[in-house]
């Protein structure tokens, strides 16, 4: 341990983690660091949801604020939402068991833009923070922290908290001591500046977080693993999607909208998106930059076939295989890959100014390009808005991507009128399915209804939608939008009545 910390007086502070979670109290609100199932507290969270569970068992409630960067683990928000622990938690999640508590209404979530998170919290939104809880690889000789495998809001949270647990974990690689650029320039307005990045792969901060000693009130061992993303193999359906985006990508460069050296690419979460990324790797690019939030398995491939020249993030997200690959060649990737702040890496300035290739996944779009990416049927929430919003909104392309059915075709992924939405129409330019893509820009309303149900709809789908748009265009009461409001939701009311969007042969 003591080569991890250098930093000789928080040796004094090294204690178990269930004394360290004897520190929380109910009613706190606790920052905690995680993205994307990587970087999270790993002991003292679980510590804490049997401390929860014995003061629920003796008639006590126990319940905490949680905030964090974005999804994290089992033994994070795993325990503590099993333990009936969390009154409210916050920004992006996806772990089961919360999932569950959050759907069936007992306990609250905040969906927010991750680029919004670290503000929100500087602006007073949330309240004090009375204490976080921050994994990191290592501790230096004058008292920074050597940042873990995510970065997320931990400059924020350290900055902000009252006190500070700390948790070293030696699983975690010390090589990955210098990959990270924390930028200590952001300032609340009035007084702001220009935050000075031209290039994905420029650093602008330093590779460390600072911490008040002071703040800090004990100190946890840690040698355990982050969670493990399994991806669905990559099948037909994904490759046909990668396939219209490579066409789509090429087709850009002909008209000379781009260069071979494209623009730098965000890629979202989840197996389309995954998929998408090593489909890249077919379209025969060299030296591309990535300007995005998480690096999956997907991502790795790329920078290591030299697809990918560099890729700027916030966290990991990988498999086993991904982990295993990362560590035994991570001297390889230390030289390639970046990890900043999230309110950086999704930040809407430098999204605008390095014009980034927006590619993220979608539960549905509507006819008219609203995309829904979180709410199933309008009300069932399944991860968050992440950082979808930050690189649609802003990117020089805005790509969202999803098969055309779901739940082997009880579904469809293109609607009359989405039930819940993410992006507007006005952010979304490109949809693609397995069936095609349909390319928004320049087009009015109709024009794009008519070529999203022509190239993304599914044929069991399309001339449903087909009557639909047809009828709206004749019978709506405004013609610029054309809706029949009273069954522009219909076919959800139909899954949820009868678990099947499509209508029933012999009625309607
Ligand atoms: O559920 O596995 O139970 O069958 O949704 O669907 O098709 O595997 O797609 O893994 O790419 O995820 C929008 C969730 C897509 C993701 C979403 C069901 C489907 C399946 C997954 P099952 P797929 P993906 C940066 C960007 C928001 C955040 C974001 C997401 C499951 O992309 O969370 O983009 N995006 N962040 O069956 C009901 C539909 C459905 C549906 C799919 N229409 N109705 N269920 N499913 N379509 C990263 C961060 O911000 C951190």
């Amino acid at each position: 341990m003591h080569d991890r910390i250098q930093y000789s007086k928080l040796l004094d502070l090294l204690m178990p983690a269930e004394q360290a979670a004897a520190l929380v109290k109910p009613g706190m609100t606790v920052a905690m660091s995680g993205f994307t199932g990587a970087g999270y507290p790993k002991a003292v969270p679980g510590a804490l949801a049997a401390l929860m569970e014995k003061e629920q068992a003796a008639g006590q409630s126990f319940k905490i604020k949680v905030l964090t960067g974005a999804s994290t683990a089992p033994e994070l928000d795993g325990v503590l939402a099993r333990a009936g622990g969390m009154e409210l938690r916050l920004p992006y999640m996806s772990d089961p068991e919360l999932s569950r508590r959050i759907n069936d209404g007992e306990m609250e979530y905040l969906d927010i833009h991750l680029s919004h998170v670290a503000q929100h919290a500087w602006f007073g939104f949330y309240g004090k923070i009375d204490l976080a809880i921050i994994e990191v690889v290592g501790v230096t000789h004058d008292g920074r922290l050597i940042p873990s495998s995510s970065v997320g809001n931990n400059k924020t949270w350290l900055d902000m908290a009252e006190k500070v647990i700390i948790e070293v974990n030696t699983e975690q690689s010390a090589a990955m001591e210098g990959m990270h650029d924390i930028y200590y320039g952001t300032a609340l307005p009035p007084h702001r500046k220009p935050i000075e990045m031209t290039t994905a792969d420029q650093r602008i901060g330093e590779p460390y977080l600072r911490v008040d000693p002071a703040k800090i009130v004990a100190v946890v061992e840690t040698n355990a693993p982050d969670r493990l993303s399994p991806f669905a193999p990559i099948d037909e359906t994904s490759t046909q999607i990668a396939d219209h985006l490579l066409d789509f990508l090429d087709h850009e460069i002909r008209a000379g909208r781009l260069t071979d050296k494209l623009l730098p690419l965000q890629s979202g979460v989840g197996n389309i998106a995954n998929a998408v990324l090593a489909g890249l790797a077919r379209g025969g690019y060299k030296g591309l930059q990535a300007y995005t939030e998480v690096i999956q398995d997907g991502m790795l491939s790329l920078l290591k076939d030299g697809t990918l020249g560099f890729a700027s993030a916030t966290s990991f997200s990988l498999s086993s295989d991904g982990i295993e690959e990362f560590n035994k060649h991570v001297e390889f990737y230390r030289e390639r890959i970046l990890l900043r702040p999230q309110e950086i890496s999704n930040h809407p300035e430098l999204i605008r100014r390095l014009g980034a290739i927006a590619l993220n996944g979608m539960i549905e779009a509507d006819i008219y390009g609203n995309v829904n990416s979180t709410n199933v049927v309008g009300s069932h929430v399944m991860n968050g808005i992440g950082g979808s919003g930050d690189f649609a909104r802003n990117g020089y392309l805005s790509v969202f991507m999803s098969p055309s059915i779901a739940k082997g075709g009880k579904i469809s992924g293109i609607v009359p009128m989405a039930s819940h939405v993410d992006h507007t129409e006005h952010d979304t330019m490109i949809l693609i399915t397995e069936q095609g893509l349909a390319d928004l820009r320049g087009l009015s309303p109709k024009q794009r209804a008519q070529v999203i149900i022509d190239k993304c709809s599914n044929p069991e789908y399309r001339p449903m939608l087909q009557d639909y748009f047809d009828r709206a265009k004749v019978s709506s009461y405004g013609k610029h939008t054309p809706h029949l409001l009273n069954e522009s939701l219909a076919w959800h009311q139909r899954y949820i009545d009868t678990g099947d969007m499509r209508t029933a042969p012999g009625t309607d």
